[in-house]
């Protein structure tokens, strides 16, 4: 297609997206987004090898340094995954419950992950670790921080599964007052630069059925751990 010389060369850079209107992006802070139902053409793809990492890493409950058994279940793929055992919380190269490799993180994964960085105006990201949360009713997770990461210049992808929940979005003091956004199947946050150490949580999920993933939901949190 012609255009003329003073056109901004960088609009080629979206031509490969799918399009995506306004209305389906919502801004929750100066870097933070939720970018509602983008995983949902990526669910055929997605969730074959969501099956199939864990078949390879298992969902397990893990234990914080305090001794609290966490109602969440987690399992990683990509070289680094994220644990916590009662000496503390750490990302390792190795699944703690086999002693293998972490299952690598499937391409559909990754370009789920960086084409929604893209949304949000964060280009170039390469996660290595995917963290993968499995919330039944009653499950939650309190307000926190990440910041187990070696760099916090990367942004982090969550793609939301299954049942929905209310999503806590904070300040930067665990006392600050908090949104509440609901989560939806298929919603994906991206959230980074100044909003990266915000506290955040999940209140407890609430029963119910999802017609594809049954009584659960699943997050996948991508970051840049190493
Ligand atoms: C953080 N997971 O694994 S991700 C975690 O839904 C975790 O399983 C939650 O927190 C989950 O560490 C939430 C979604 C999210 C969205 C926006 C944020 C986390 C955020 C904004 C700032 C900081
Ligand atoms: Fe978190």
């Amino acid at each position: 297609m012609m255009r003329s010389n003073d056109t901004p060369i960088t609009l080629d850079l979206f031509a490969d997206q799918a399009p995506t209107t306004s209305s389906q992006i919502e801004q929750i802070g100066q870097q933070s987004f939720v970018l509602r139902g983008f995983a949902l053409p990526w669910l055929e793809r997605l969730l074959p090898a969501l099956e199939s990492v864990l078949q390879a890493a298992p969902f397990r409950q893990m234990v914080t340094p305090g001794g609290f058994t966490m109602s969440v279940a987690l399992s990683s793929c990509g070289a680094l995954g994220w644990t916590t055992d009662r000496s503390g919380y750490r990302y390792t190269a190795h699944d703690p419950q086999t002693g293998h490799p972490w299952p690598g993180m499937p391409a559909v994964f990754r370009e789920l992950a960086q084409a929604a960085a893209r949304q949000a105006q964060f280009e170039h990201f390469e996660p290595d670790s995917c963290l993968i949360n499995r919330y039944v009713p009653g499950a939650r997770m309190s307000l926190h921080q990440d910041k187990d990461e070696r760099s916090l210049a990367a942004p982090i992808v969550s793609i939301s599964l299954g049942l929905p929940a209310v999503f806590q979005f904070g300040g930067f003091e665990r006392s600050d007052k908090s949104l509440r956004i609901a989560l939806l199947h298929g919603d994906i946050v991206v959230w980074g630069g100044v909003d990266r150490l915000r506290y955040h949580g999940v209140l407890p999920l609430k029963e119910g059925h999802h017609r594809r993933l049954g009584t659960q939901r699943i997050n996948l949190t991508f970051r840049t751990a190493g």
